[in-house]
């Protein structure tokens, strides 16, 4: 890749930019919108705005909580936990929630489900801030609050964080050997916030201080005038302190460690090719040609995706050279079997593509069922993909319901015999829905740096699937006012002829991340706000709805390629993120950026959620509701194989019987703390059992020992030896069965995941 060309472009950048500044753009009739007012709120200062006095800034504690209460297994919740959305929440909140449990999903094997009368749950509501209490206080409704502002994906992620159970990273016992905290800075009364919690407060669960930690107060928390209260041991963490992208890879190991994590539910396979046994993927049957490993290809690239060259010894990718090939020739490549969940799924990748253009690069799966044992491709899509001197990232859309491959199909159509081929990395699937539009702006750290304040560049304009268009705005360098940031906007646009479209425009969500192209999916840090049309929002100063018709609310404005249209006011944010964090991770890749956007219809979220018809009461006494909701390993999105595994999981979930007694239950009384349950349609007592006793008997009225000599207790605990050991023959068999049918999928991902904690 030249340096001229780059120049080029960028030349040509500006004298756009320039023009859309200064010269071409008419007065806007509705001025933009910030969404928290133009400044750079973090948590703290959210709730200290809201004059909130809470420990560590959002943190929460009750009566039965002391500072130096320990994170047990007591205060953990189950793997899925059971929430609650309050009426009062505004409709922008709501949709970023769902984005948040959705990366719990990705990365962690924290679901969350609707509230469905469990015991214990969190409440979600519009407090005056943004606060959770720390772990499962089993006090049965939990609030957690989403306030003003509060909705960003990384503030609703950090508050779950903290009701999951973790405490801010700088209150770790060791953090004195990390960061030095300016006393004399922090403002007065506000010293508290920077306690530290002894090792068994607040485990650090084996994992070093973390200066990228999502829990970790900004340089400036607490402080009293214009210096930091933190200064960083390594100084080259000082602005690293305080992210609030995502999960860093040290919060996520901690949150792993805690609860025992296995697998992510939404997560299938990610691939960099950066080993050689190219994670399993395999070449397909009934081709003539094959897709290489290589560093390099000789019609290009020159390099991989991953690693761009940085890395000697490493930077593979895989390669289907249609030079040497005869016309006609194909070649597949396969990935390991899948086994989906959710039935959806977005496959994500990046394709390097220096063939003929006749040639095709095509998607398929490879579905596998009982009537199929060997599997039956189904097309999925080509890629249109045009030969161009880059990697292009590309989403295509699944929707598998059964065990299945996906397939990489490069066909050689053209006659000539170039150098080239078509190249394929940094492969990602996971059970998600795909982002709608890509806008890739080339040579960004150069537009970074080389474009004025105030000056904005806009994406395309994309139309979603209910026909609403819109487009990001993006300043480069800032809005007046804000250097060193990147600022930006999204606005509604509107075409002369446009019909069909309702107006005001009625809750869509428009979310602008900017990607981190970390070859990992789990791994990657993006940076995201979302904003929701209201169709009730007023422009400021003005009586005119703000999401109302661009043709009547916005002006005209003629793309570059000479089509006119018109835009309606912004809204969003001057401080997206800063160039700092902008130049760290992978955000900006080969010189690019890469912004994800998508358009979704919220309109659902404004209904409120369901109350469930029955609830049990909270209470510490109760079986051991956190053993049997967190004891199976399996995703809990999976139903249940079947119901004849009776045994496991009779033992291991009782709380289906106790949150849902069933009617026949209500004319038989248990003795002696003896549970009724319907088993197979039989009504029956469950008799408590302990180490050395046991209740027997149709209500459980009678008691055994080991102690007893008669011959009665011998016999029961004979029987009762019996019966366990048909039941452990049982459930062993029940799980070889289950091990067989799953094994292949749910034991590679956990071997994957572990793998991927060690790098
Ligand atoms: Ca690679
Ligand atoms: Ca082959």
């Amino acid at each position: 890749m030249g340096g001229r060309k780059p120049t080029g472009v960028l030349v040509l950048h500006i004298a756009c930019l320039l023009c859309g500044a200064t010269l071409c753009l008419p007065t806007p009739k509705i001025s933009d919108y910030d969404v928290d007012g133009g400044r750079d709120l973090d948590i703290f200062d959210i709730n200290e705005e809201a004059g909130l006095n809470l420990v560590e800034g959002d943190i929460v504690l009750d009566e039965r909580q002391t500072r130096n209460s320990i994170i047990g297994d007591e205060y953990r919740w189950p793997k899925t936990i059971p929430y609650y959305m309050e009426d009062d929440l505004e409709i922008n909140a709501k949709g970023v929630i769902l984005k948040a449990f959705e990366q719990y999903r990705l990365k962690t094997c924290i679901d969350f489900k609707p509230w469905n009368g469990e015991a214990n749950y969190i409440s979600i509501f519009k407090g005056g801030g943004c606060f959770s209490s720390v772990g499962n206080r089993r006090v049965g409704k939990q609030r957690l609050s989403i306030g003003r502002n509060c909705d960003r994906i990384a503030t609703i992620e950090h508050e779950f964080l903290h009701a999951l159970g973790f405490w801010h990273e700088q209150s770790r016992a060791d953090r004195d050997d990390y960061v030095n905290i300016m006393w004399d800075r922090i403002s007065d009364g506000k010293e508290h916030n920077f306690n530290t919690y002894n090792d068994t407060t607040s485990s650090s669960l084996g994992v070093p201080y973390d200066y990228g930690s999502m829990m970790h107060y900004s340089k400036n928390a607490f402080r009293n005038g214009t210096e930091p209260t933190i200064v960083t041991k390594i100084s080259a963490f000082s602005d690293v302190i305080g992210q609030r992208m995502e999960f860093s890879d040290s919060d996520l190991l901690k949150l792993h460690r805690l609860y025992n994590c296995s697998q992510a539910s939404t997560f299938l396979d990610s691939c960099d090719f950066e080993r050689e046994n190219i994670c399993g993927m395999v070449q397909g049957p009934g081709d003539k040609a094959d897709w290489v490993r290589v560093a390099k290809a000789a019609g290009g690239p020159d390099t991989d995706y991953s690693n761009m060259g940085k890395c000697t010894g490493s930077g593979y990718f895989m390669h289907f050279s249609t030079g040497p090939a005869n016309t006609g020739d194909r070649a597949l490549l396969e990935s390991r079997l899948l086994y989906p969940k959710r039935g959806y799924q977005c496959l994500q990748f990046f394709y390097y593509n220096s063939a003929d253009p006749k040639d095709t690069l095509k998607i398929y799966v490879r579905e596998y069922d009982k009537a199929n044992p060997n599997g039956t491709l189904r097309f999925i899509k080509t890629i249109d993909g045009s030969p161009q001197d880059l990697w292009q990232l590309h989403h295509v859309s699944l929707d598998v319901k059964t065990k299945f491959r996906v397939v990489f199909e490069g066909t050689k159509q053209g006659s000539g015999n170039p150098a080239g081929g078509m190249s394929l990395d940094d492969i990602n699937l996971s059970e998600t829905t795909c982002p709608e539009f890509i806008w890739r702006v080339k040579n960004f750290r150069q537009v970074m740096e080389t474009t004025p304040t105030n000056t904005s560049i806009f994406s395309p304009p994309f139309t979603s699937k209910e026909g609403y268009t819109f487009q990001m705005q993006l300043y480069p360098s800032g809005r007046a006012g804000y250097p060193g940031e990147l600022s930006a906007y999204a606005h509604l646009v509107a075409r002369e002829g446009d019909t069909g479209q309702k107006w005001p425009c009625p809750w869509k969500q428009i979310t602008m991340m900017l990607m981190d192209q970390h070859p990992h999916i789990q791994k990657r840090m993006s940076n995201q706000r979302s904003v929701t049309t209201d169709p009730n929002m007023k422009a400021t100063d003005s009586s005119q709805f703000f999401w109302d018709d661009p043709r009547k609310v916005g002006f005209e404005v003629t793309h570059t390629d000479g089509s006119k249209y018109f835009r309606g006011p912004g809204t969003g944010t001057p401080v997206y993120l800063t160039h700092l964090r902008a130049k760290s991770r992978d955000f900006i890749k080969g010189g690019d950026a890469i912004f994800l956007l998508t358009m979704e219809d919220v309109s659902h979220l404004t209904v409120t959620q369901p109350q469930p018809s029955t609830t049990v009461p909270p209470s510490n006494s109760t079986t051991a509701p956190y053993d049997s909701t967190t004891a199976p390993s399996v995703a809990p999105s999976v139903p249940p194989s079947n119901s004849t595994t009776a045994p496991s999981d009779s033992t291991t979930a009782p709380s289906d019987s106790t949150t849902a007694p069933s009617d026949a239950c209500l004319n038989v009384e248990c003795l002696n703390d003896g549970v009724c349950v319907v088993d197979e349609g039989k009504v029956m007592c469950r008799c408590a059992v302990g180490d050395d006793w046991w209740y027997y008997g149709d209500k459980c009225q009678y008691k055994g020992s080991v102690m007893d000599k008669t011959n009665l207790a011998l016999a029961s605990s004979l029987s009762v030896l019996g019966v366990m050991l048909v039941v452990t023959l049982v459930s062993v068999i029940c799980v070889k069965k289950k091990y067989k049918k799953h094994s292949d999928g749910n034991s590679v991902v956990m071997a994957k995941i572990y793998n991927t904690e060690k790098m």
